[in-house]
């Protein structure tokens, strides 16, 4: 008999890369303060609230802001962020997600969206996809960031599931965590020595074949 399973993705390094976006917009950013950002600083903001990630970026170049400072950085930052998400097209889904989502609507095994980002809504208009979730929950949504588990919690409620009945698919450490105190299945993505905690790694989205899937699933 089939198991009742359902998914929850996380959106950048999942579904997208937008990571190489918040990299312009935060690397700007860090300029204008005098200091230096690279793409290995970079790895510590992901699946990290926009908040936290100012906290992290302020902290690599040893600068000190007052509230009011940040609020303003914050919104420079995500204007410019915007408009790299603006130009979004489906052109930016990442390989094998098309493949994965036709799987699991031809198998009727619903899907919600888990991510920190306040513009995931967006994003997902942006690249076709935004219809096709059953639920949606985001930064918007959550009070407590990953690795709280929180807004699987919420995506497994949403989708009226148990929690040990969900799949979550992450490429951040903080969000397998997330997934793992929930009680979750998680397929991790990206490098295996980094994602150890996950279930399983795969290195990118094609690593759902369909005989992983129907393991899965039966
Ligand atoms: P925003 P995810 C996360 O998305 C990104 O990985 C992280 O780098 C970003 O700071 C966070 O969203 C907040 O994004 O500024 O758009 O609210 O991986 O949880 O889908
Ligand atoms: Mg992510």
């Amino acid at each position: 008999m089939k198991k009742q399973i359902a998914f929850i993705f996380d959106l950048d390094g999942v579904i997208v890369d937008t990571a190489k976006y918040h990299f312009l917009a935060w690397r700007n950013l860090a300029n204008q303060l005098g200091f230096k950002f690279t793409e290995e600083h970079n790895e510590l903001l992901k699946g990290v609230s926009r908040v936290k990630s100012l906290e992290i970026l302020l902290s690599i170049g040893k600068v000190e802001l007052s509230e009011e400072e940040k609020q303003k950085y914050l919104v420079q930052k995500n204007t410019e962020y915007l408009s790299f998400v603006n130009k979004m097209t489906t052109d930016e889904i990442l390989p094998g997600v098309t493949d994965l989502l036709d799987y699991l609507d031809a198998n009727k095994i619903t899907y919600a969206l888990g991510s920190a980002s306040k513009n995931a809504p967006l994003i997902l208009e942006k690249i076709g996809l935004y219809n096709r979730f059953t639920a949606l929950v985001d930064g918007n949504d959550v009070s407590k960031a990953k690795p709280d588990p929180e807004v699987f919690l919420i995506g497994a409620k949403k989708l009226q599931m148990k929690p040990e009945n969900c799949v979550v698919v992450e490429d951040a450490i903080a969000g397998v965590e997330a997934a793992k105190v929930a009680n979750m299945y998680c397929v991790g993505i990206g490098d295996k020595e980094v994602l150890n905690k996950a279930d399983i790694v795969f290195k990118d989205m094609t690593g759902f074949t369909k005989d992983f899937l129907e393991n899965l699933i039966n």
